[in-house]
């Protein structure tokens, strides 16, 4: 597949599609990255260089199959296979409509048109904002996307080695020109997902970005 032409920020083919940037991921959060928070401001500032932003956000029921907590003598952060494969257990985290799942308090992004909630089926995971774990059921997103026009997507938030280097690969996966910015991302990096996830991506042709190289 050749690699389309990214179109800039300001571009109205554009969209910045921000990741996951929830309270439970956040320091003293059920599932905390380190240095979560860090990436608020950031996002902020990036988000008024573009006219379509997506916002995802983790949103599983309370019994939701990635909790190890539904798995009798399964520790956080262990790997069982499901009908789709090989699936990470977490801590619960992101419950519907709980505290942990709501957006960072300080996230300002208010020309978000589209926030796009997902790992809502109890029996599969998504860290992707455009394909669950099953690989099969859609998100519907990157049908949005093309409807409003949008050939290039940009994203960032957490975790840049799950739930972004995931979406990442769907957006280049179906067709877009995809960059990830890499100092608006913060990893968890579990037995080497971080290194992984940029290998994968590299690959894919998704270009790794600076902030500056948007901001100036
Ligand atoms: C995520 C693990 C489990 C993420 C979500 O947002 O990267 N990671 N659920
Ligand atoms: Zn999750």
């Amino acid at each position: 597949m050749t690699t389309p032409v990214p179109a800039p920020p300001s571009s109205p083919r554009s969209a910045l599609l921000v990741i996951d940037v929830q309270n439970d991921f956040m320091p003293g959060g059920r599932l905390a990255v380190t240095d979560g928070d860090a990436v608020v401001p950031l996002i902020n500032r990036l988000g008024s260089l573009f006219t379509h932003i997506v916002v995802t956000q983790d949103w599983h029921p309370a019994d939701h199959i990635s909790f190890a907590s539904q798995h009798e003598g399964r520790a956080p952060f262990s790997t069982i296979t499901l009908p789709y494969g090989a699936q990470t257990l977490w801590p619960d985290h992101c419950v519907q409509a709980s505290a942990g799942a709501a957006l960072h308090a300080d996230l300002d992004l208010p020309q978000t048109q589209l926030i796009i909630r997902k790992g809502c089926n109890r029996t599969i995971d998504s860290y992707s904002a455009f394909v669950e774990a099953d690989r099969q059921t859609r998100t519907g997103l990157a049908g949005y996307l093309r409807e409003r026009g949008i050939d290039t997507v940009y994203a960032c938030g957490l975790a840049l080695d799950f739930c972004v280097a995931w979406s990442a690969l769907d957006a280049r996966a179906a067709g877009f020109a995809t960059a990830v910015i890499d100092d608006a991302c913060r990893a968890i990096d579990l037995d080497g997902s971080c290194a992984r996830a940029w290998q994968q991506m590299t690959e894919a042709g998704v270009q790794r970005l600076r902030s500056a190289a948007l901001l100036g």
